[in-house]
């Protein structure tokens, strides 16, 4: 039996699962997490390594990594990619004369061998901001329809309010397990009540 073999027994036995926090600077990703967290949303400054949070949600311990998104952070991101199950890439829904470069980052993000098979959440964050691009123009500014390689997702949200964040959660969840362990063919495999829902597109 190969180590990854192994390693994937072992993380379905413990129901855990890697989430990878990405998306440029300022788009929100530490506020989402300390939202999540019941955390201060107010004591938030830039991330300028990574933060690492463990939840239990829904019976599956979440481990969330949040890496920094400047520029000169970026590419360390691939120092994170190992075993993630999915990403969730937060966009400022206010940032429109970034959203060229953040299509530009998401695009040769998922073109990494090592992300291959992992789900993809969009949070449209920010949308109490006024102005703010609404997730069906986000969606085409970022060409998610041509993303064919990942089961992806968008939502839009706001980590101020906290409209939306457990919803894109629980998407999240829901989309992983339905892969890692609806897939598993070993016992020990953990039986869910409810099959997970068919990936859908959120465009909310
Ligand atoms: P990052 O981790 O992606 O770099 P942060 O982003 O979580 O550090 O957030 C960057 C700034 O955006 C913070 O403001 C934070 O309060 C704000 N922010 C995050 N989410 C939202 C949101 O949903 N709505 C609004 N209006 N603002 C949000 P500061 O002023 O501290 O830079
Ligand atoms: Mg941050």
């Amino acid at each position: 039996m190969g180590l990854l073999t192994i390693i994937r027994k072992n993380r379905r036995k413990e129901r855990e699962m890697r989430i990878l926090f990405l998306g440029l600077d300022n788009a929100g990703k530490t506020t989402i997490l300390k939202r999540l967290n019941g955390e201060d949303i107010m004591a938030v400054s830039p991330t300028l390594g990574f933060n690492i949070k463990t939840f239990v949600h829904e019976g599956y311990t979440l481990n969330i990594w949040d890496v920094g998104g400047q520029r000169t952070l970026r590419p360390y991101w691939r120092n994170y990619f190992e075993q993630t199950d999915a990403i969730v890439w937060v966009v400022d829904s206010g940032d429109r004369l970034r959203m060229e470069d953040c299509k530009q980052e998401l695009h040769t993000l998922l073109q990494e061998d090592r992300l291959a098979g992992a789900s993809l959440l969009v949070f449209a964050n920010k949308q109490d901001i006024r102005g703010a691009m609404a997730s069906a123009e986000i969606r085409t500014a970022l060409d998610l329809d041509g993303i064919k390689s990942h089961q992806w997702s968008i939502m839009s949200c706001s980590a101020v309010t906290g409209h939306n964040i457990l919803e894109g959660i629980n998407w999240v969840v829901e989309d992983v397990a339905g892969r890692i362990y609806y897939g598993a063919t070993s016992g020990s495999a953990p039986i869910l009540a409810q099959p997970p829902p068919l990936a859908q597109q959120f465009t909310a």
